[in-house]
């Protein structure tokens, strides 16, 4: 439509045709009000009864709400009207109908739940505090890409459907392909690391992965976004240093250029992390949390984090931190363990005080040890050998991270439930739309 003028553009004075939807109509007897709402904002169109054409009052004023309409008149300046401009319409054209009886109230005034939300998702977003999650989403996305290429890495993408998990057994979601046993991935873990022994070196990836969680959770999704990073000749404190700088870029991007959504969240005053995280080892970690006496049964080395031992040591920190040098066991055989002692593994976790983040460290290049590591995890090296046969080709040191793209978001702002961050969230009882 070359014609259209946006509401938010539409200046006095000027001849405007805006097309959108059927916001709200308002009719006070002999001058009622059509608002009309698109991508940039919402535009009052006045209808004076007396001094207009039946024809075209009688069409703005039997819009049903959330029609697709387009309207074309003088825009002049009126103080009343919530944007300090109103058109007065020659035409009003109805383009789409809507069906009076709507599943959810876009205008916001009827709360719907969560389920009913996104079960309209295309009404949801009609919303401006729905949207702006979105816009939100995509300036984290377009800034993370930016730290990526600050970082000097190249984007790649990995194959989603695979023979095999690296995530643990439990978790994968079996297709069947051609006949043969497949998967959908988990992680690009095997496929990224290869990238670093390429000639590309330092590469990420944004890209779906795919989990069957056992449970629903608030923080778990069955197909998330995952952010990935790998660089050879990287160890575990620089890949560390890497993730900082994406996460920080992620909050300085909608910190910078998201304002108006984050007003429309109820956002006052939005601010980047400041400082280092602080980076804790685990054995500090288990004792400052057997210290808050939130727990029942004290941790003791070896033992996963418990989540509300993680939430009361994430009260007291106050904002992101690091956990590093877990205890071997329970890291997978792809991250490296300290040189000095290998009950001790270079991995590390970000935490966000509700929640992990990311999860990373520096990975066995040694083909020896990583053979010997598929072996104690149970693992057959031989349905790896694509991935390990590339050990021995010249692997370098390398490290990486990946980071919940969700999670991210919904930390940032707030959310309660992780399905707020997904448009079309995948869980154990939603598999459409
Ligand atoms: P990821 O699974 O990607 O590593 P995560 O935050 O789920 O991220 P886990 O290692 O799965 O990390 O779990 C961390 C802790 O969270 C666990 O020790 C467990 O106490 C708790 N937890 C995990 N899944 C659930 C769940 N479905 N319900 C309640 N608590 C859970
Ligand atoms: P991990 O399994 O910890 O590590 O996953 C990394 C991060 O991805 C996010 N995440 C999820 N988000 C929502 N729903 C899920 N079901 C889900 N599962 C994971 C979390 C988590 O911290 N290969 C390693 C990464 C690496 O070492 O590079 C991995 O996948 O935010």
């Amino acid at each position: 439509m070359e014609d259209r003028t946006y509401t938010a553009d539409a200046e006095p004075g000027e001849t405007a045709t805006v097309a959108g939807w059927a916001h709200e109509i308002r009719d006070l007897g002999g001058i009622a009000f059509l608002i009309v709402r698109d991508t940039t904002g919402k535009i009052q169109v006045k209808f004076e009864k007396d001094e207009m054409d039946d024809d075209l009052v009688e069409t703005g004023m039997n819009v049903n709400r959330e029609s697709v309409v387009k309207v074309t008149g003088d825009v002049e300046e009126e103080e009343r009207a919530p944007t300090g401009v109103e058109i007065v319409p020659e035409s009003v054209e109805v383009i789409a109908d809507a069906d009076p009886e709507l599943p959810l109230d876009p205008s916001g005034k009827v709360d719907a739940d969560l389920s009913t939300r996104l079960d309209n998702r295309t009404l949801d977003l009609r919303k401006d505090e729905t949207k702006a999650i979105f816009e939100i989403r995509a300036e984290v996305l377009r800034s993370v890409r930016e730290a990526f290429r600050d970082l000097g890495c190249t984007e790649i993408n990995t194959p989603k459907i695979v023979a095999t998990g690296t995530e643990g057994g439990t978790e994968l979601f079996p297709i069947t392909y051609f006949g043969q046993e497949a998967f959908m991935n988990q992680s690009p873990q095997l496929f990224k690391q290869l990238m670093v022994g390429s000639g590309l070196e330092r590469v990420f990836e944004v890209g779906p992965i795919f989990r069957a969680e056992e449970h629903n959770t608030p923080r778990h999704l069955n197909e998330a976004t995952s952010i990935d990073f790998e660089s050879a000749f990287y160890d575990h404190e620089d890949a560390m240093d890497a993730c900082e700088h994406v996460v920080k870029s992620a909050y300085e991007g909608v910190a910078e250029n998201c304002q108006a959504e984050l007003e429309a969240l109820g956002y006052e005053d939005f601010e980047a992390p400041e400082g280092d995280f602080p980076r804790l080892s685990y054995e500090e970690t288990i004792e400052r949390i057997n210290a808050t006496g939130e727990l029942d049964e004290q941790l003791v080395w070896g033992d996963d984090l418990p989540t509300e031992g993680e939430k009361a040591l994430g009260e007291e920190m106050g904002g992101h931190y690091f956990i590093t040098d877990w205890p071997s066991e329970i890291k997978p055989f792809y991250i490296k363990d300290h040189d000095d002692d290998e009950q001790l593994s270079t991995g590390f976790d970000l935490m966000h005080p509700n929640m992990e983040l990311v999860s990373g460290g520096q990975r066995e290049h040694r083909y020896d040890h990583l053979v010997e590591g598929f072996e104690q995890q149970g693992l057959d090296p031989e349905s790896f050998e694509y991935y390990t046969k590339m050990f021995k080709y010249g692997m370098p040191p390398h490290a990486g991270w990946g980071l919940g793209g969700e999670r991210l978001v919904m930390t940032m702002l707030g959310l309660e439930n992780i399905r707020e961050a997904v448009l079309f969230p995948r869980d154990r009882q939603r598999l459409s739309p």
